[in-house]
């Protein structure tokens, strides 16, 4: 058996430190639930900090981020308020370790979910949806991973920018192009089919999910659909934006930052 609350102070000090650490599965064999154990814990250390939840997140929704990262089941994490940057504003690389941005469909809870009411429609539930970015900073070296690992350090969440929001339409989300700009250059592209075959798709996903690992999901959630395309690194001075065809765009642009720290590697790590 492992030590949650150890666990969870290993990643909590690698957030702390931006410092990146071995993956926990190197010396610890890690079930999927006592990965999402630790995951919770870290939750619980950020919030004796006064971080709130705000949200939770799906990861792995997209088979480009599947092939990417090799790892492919679907995974759930938390977002906190400490994550949030405002739309246009500036994310601060030198809080982070190697961070990498990807484009995302956000949905806003207008009701409470109750993850554990079977005849309750999560689609219902939804007021508004937003083009996104996601900034996801991986705690363990290289980027690297196994799917326990990444759950435990809660799915690589870092930051989150959402665009405006828009009336949620109740109906299908499919086949919006999405593209991702980096300094105003096409740096990725695809379709909100990607997400699920339609980001609808992770309302179930998100409910089934949070009954499952113990999530809560009250009016005025947020909820990150997962990434449309691969992720692309994030680097001091850029400018990001991200848009979806028909929800509109969403910006923000990388602080100079010292971040890109790789305990043991002796130096930098580009990408
Ligand atoms: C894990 C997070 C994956 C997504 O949108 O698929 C994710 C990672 O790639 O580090 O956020
Ligand atoms: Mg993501």
């Amino acid at each position: 058996m492992s030590d949650v609350a150890a666990l969870a102070a290993t990643l909590d000090e690698a957030v702390r430190r931006a410092t990146a650490i071995p993956q926990l599965s190197a010396d610890t064999p890690l079930t999927l639930a006592e990965a999402y154990a630790v995951q919770a814990a870290g939750i619980g250390l950020r919030g004796t900090r006064g971080d709130s939840v705000v949200g939770v997140k799906l990861g792995f929704t997209s088979k480009a981020k599947a092939v990417q990262m090799g790892v492919s089941d679907v995974i759930i994490g938390v977002l906190t308020e400490s994550m949030a940057i405002d739309d246009a504003g500036t994310a601060d690389l030198s809080r982070m370790i190697h961070p990498r941005i990807e484009p995302e469909v956000a949905f806003r809870l207008g009701a409470d979910i109750d993850p554990a009411d079977d005849s309750l429609d999560p689609v219902a539930a939804v007021s508004a949806v937003a083009p996104a970015l996601e900034i996801i900073d991986s705690r363990y070296r290289d980027f690297s991973f196994s799917l326990e690992d990444v759950v435990a350090d809660n799915t690589s969440a870092a930051g989150f920018v959402i665009g405006p929001w828009q009336p949620f339409p109740g109906a299908a989300l499919a086949d919006l192009a999405v593209t991702l700009t980096v300094d105003g250059a096409a740096a990725a592209s695809g379709s909100t089919t990607d997400i699920l075959g339609d980001p609808i798709q992770a309302l179930a996903a998100v409910k089934r999910m949070a009954l499952e690992h113990h999530l809560t999901l009250p009016a005025g959630s947020i909820i990150l659909a997962g990434a449309a395309t691969a992720a692309v690194p994030l680097t001091p001075g850029a400018a990001i934006a991200a848009s979806v065809a028909g929800l509109g765009s969403v910006s923000v642009t990388a602080s100079g930052g010292a971040g890109h720290r790789e305990a043991g590697h002796g130096g930098a790590e580009h990408g």
